[in-house]
């Protein structure tokens, strides 16, 4: 008997290619709605430490683009995470692998609504984990999943992330400036 999750949920792969627009670089991988189909994909794909600079992996809920555009994302933001290339080897995999799990075990409880999705950006000169959310304006939404995901990741308490709107970033304006940090 399979188990099914909460949600069904999209893979997708981003290779970067400049003589495309950026969403014709994005791949839907696979799609899936079983504990057992999702382990059948991961062990199936590269672990992200192993894709080139340029790559991304985006895991998010069907019917929701992943891409500042989407209904669901336009007004969200994200809890980034920046990893030190030092950390690459025995850190972004299972940081990655823990978002997932995160994901399709719907551990953000009565929460996991607002929550769109993951994405993993590998790049030159760190590499980055993020987790997407609907709704930047929600203070105590933002923060309760910011709270649970920096303790099912095991980020120490000394260690700050923040989270920014997705509006910021696309306007690149002071990308540096947290609307929230847990
Ligand atoms: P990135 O790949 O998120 O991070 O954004 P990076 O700067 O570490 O590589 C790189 C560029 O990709 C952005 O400046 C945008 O031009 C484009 N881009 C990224 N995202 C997530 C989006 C998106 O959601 N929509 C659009 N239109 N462009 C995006």
């Amino acid at each position: 008997k399979l188990h099914p999750l909460q949600y069904r949920w999209v893979l997708w792969f981003f290779k970067n290619d400049r003589s495309r627009a950026w969403q014709d670089n994005l791949q839907l991988v696979t799609k899936f709605n079983t504990v057992e189909d999702f382990w059948a994909v991961y062990s199936h794909i590269k672990l992200a430490s192993k894709l080139s600079s340029g790559c991304d992996y985006a895991l998010f809920k069907e019917g929701i683009l992943p891409m500042w555009e989407d209904n669901r994302n336009k007004q969200g933001g994200r809890w980034l995470l920046s990893i030190d290339k030092q950390l690459r080897h025995f850190e972004l995999d299972r940081l990655w692998l823990e978002t997932l799990l995160c994901l399709v075990g719907n551990c953000f409880e009565e929460y996991s609504r607002e929550v769109c999705g993951a994405v993993v950006n590998i790049r030159t000169k760190r590499d980055k984990i993020a987790l997407w959310t609907s709704e930047a304006e929600d203070k105590a939404g933002v923060m309760q999943i910011g709270q649970i995901y920096k303790e099912r990741l095991g980020i120490s308490t000394k260690t700050i992330i923040g989270y920014q709107a997705h509006a910021d970033t696309a306007a690149k304006s002071n990308n540096l400036a947290n609307k929230f940090v847990v």
